[in-house]
């Protein structure tokens, strides 16, 4: 195992790696920027290097500076988190010409699945099932016959993009020119990179995601589903395990698939297998995220694995500890991002100080935070500021323990999505696990983009915002 490692990330899953690192006996080095000096991430490692100011792409995007943290540190690794530089293949391969171990996959795998055609192509090789869409980049003329064999609706997505970033939804075809020009100017600004290609518009499916891990040494396992249809805006707000649509047989056939697709690409390490999953219960490969994702601690809930141990183990060349025999879920987890976003404004990001923080705990309950009384947040950096799992024996039993967390839970001096959470835990459909892709949207009022709490339930929160005029006035006067 690695004596030393570097982790090129801040926040919450600085933190989460920062503990899996000391479990394992491994030193740990954090970097940070200007606006990071007091976090906790710097705080709890055992070294701390300063790597720029505030701007990302000044700091926690230098890969350069980051390499040459881990030679003047000493260590031998580097894991990247999500985000900042964990996809990046040029920076995969930096480190291996340093001598210094990148913790996730090959870079000939992320330049794979990075480039969403070249993805499609590999997995209908392998037998992977897509979306009905161009097995190739297109070029200006050939969009309108393309079009028709796909059928409308259908999304022009951007070669290099990925997350929803970059796709365009087109009814039909005389929107298609202008949709072209439009898909590829946003692509080349995006990304540097204007090629497109065109997926048929799969509608009303839930977005299912396999976990997978695999060792250097070819084999490859997965650890069951994620639920992630609860998005905005391709934002994720909450993820459940299992999924309320998929029951064991389905979860052998997706998670079969999902290890060919890995497999279809050399993988190794921790990485996920996107699918579409419609109402006939077929799925359809979206993408695989070659890295660490935000939601895994569900699936740690419900597996009883450590993934980011699993990481470290398998970067220093151990082989997979589990089978897939091994691998039995249980019980049910759920996840609710709490970010620095008013709910109340069209999840407007926020900043202002955290004056005051009370997190919630208690059995089946985990918070991944990476914040503390006092600290100042930016809107510098992406707004999740913890990650609220809970876990039950039934998934009733985890709605229930996340409403009971959610009660508890005080950020005092920002708005956070919280009330949101509060609103869901209540509502008829996701209690009976009927949501898909465009629940949210399709419910939501235009003006408020996704976000359907009445003013009924605004009047409910109220006692709430008086508790927290309460606690702010007694600090004031204790300090006075
Ligand atoms: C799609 C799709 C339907 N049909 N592609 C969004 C994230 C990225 N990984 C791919 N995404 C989607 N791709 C086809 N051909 C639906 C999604 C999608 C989505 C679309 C609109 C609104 C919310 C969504 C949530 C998840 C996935």
């Amino acid at each position: 195992m690695f004596e030393k490692v570097v982790i090129a990330n801040r926040g919450e899953i600085a933190v989460r790696i920062l503990r899996a690192c000391r479990e394992l006996g491994i030193r740990t080095v954090a970097v940070y920027s200007e606006a990071d000096r007091r976090a906790l991430h710097v705080r709890y490692a055992d070294e701390a290097y300063a790597i720029g100011p505030a701007a990302a792409r000044d700091s926690y995007l230098r890969g350069d500076r980051i390499i040459d943290v881990a030679r003047d540190s000493g260590a031998e690794a580097i894991h990247p988190g999500y985000g900042f530089l964990a996809e990046n293949a040029g920076f995969a391969t930096a480190c291996a010409e340093a001598g210094i171990t990148f913790v996730g996959p090959p870079a000939s795998a992320i330049a794979a699945m990075g480039d969403k055609v070249e993805a499609r192509r590999r997995m209908k090789a392998a037998g992977v099932p897509v979306v009905p869409g161009t097995d190739t980049e297109l070029r200006d003329g050939e969009i309108l016959a393309a079009a028709g064999r796909v059928g409308f609706p259908l999304f022009i997505k951007a070669a290099a993009g990925g997350g929803g970033r970059g796709m365009r939804l087109v009814g039909q075809d005389d929107e298609l020119q202008r949709a072209l020009e439009q898909a590829r100017r946003e692509a080349m600004k995006a990304f540097g990179d204007d090629r497109v290609y065109l997926e048929k518009a799969v509608q009303g499916a839930r977005h299912v995601e396999i976990q997978i891990l695999a060792d250097g040494e070819g084999r490859v396992i997965h650890l069951g589903e994620r639920e992630c249809s609860i998005q905005r805006r391709h934002q994720k707000l909450l993820e459940e395990a299992p999924s309320p649509a998929v029951d064991a047989a389905l979860r052998q056939r997706m998670g079969a698939i999902a290890v060919r697709a890995a497999e279809a690409v050399d993988y190794a390490n921790a990485g996920t297998v996107e699918f579409l999953l419609d109402q006939n219960h077929d799925f359809y490969f979206l993408e695989m995220n070659t890295r660490l994702q935000v939601e895994h601690g569900i699936t740690e809930a419900v597996t009883g694995l450590d993934i980011v141990k699993e990481q470290l183990r398998i970067a220093a060349g151990e082989p997979l500890r589990h089978r897939q025999a091994d691998i039995r879920p249980l019980g049910h987890a759920i996840e609710c991002r709490i970010t620095a976003e008013d709910p109340f404004n069209d999840f407007l990001p926020a900043s202002g100080r955290i004056v005051r923080l009370f997190q919630p705990g208690g059995p089946g309950v985990r918070v991944d935070a990476g914040i503390q009384e006092g600290l100042e947040i930016s809107t510098f950096y992406d707004s999740l500021l913890a990650k609220l799992i809970t876990w039950g024996e039934t998934r009733d039993e985890a709605i229930r323990r996340m409403a009971e967390a959610l009660r508890e839970y005080r950020i005092v001096g920002v708005s956070t999505s919280i009330p949101f959470h509060r609103w869901l835990m209540g509502d008829a459909a996701f209690l009976r696990g009927d949501y898909d892709t465009s629940t949210l949207q399709a419910r939501a009022p235009a003006q408020n983009g996704g976000f359907a709490l009445a003013e009924p339930d605004r009047e409910a929160n109220r006692p709430l915002a008086a508790l927290v005029a309460g606690m702010l006035n007694h600090g004031g006067r204790r300090r006075t």
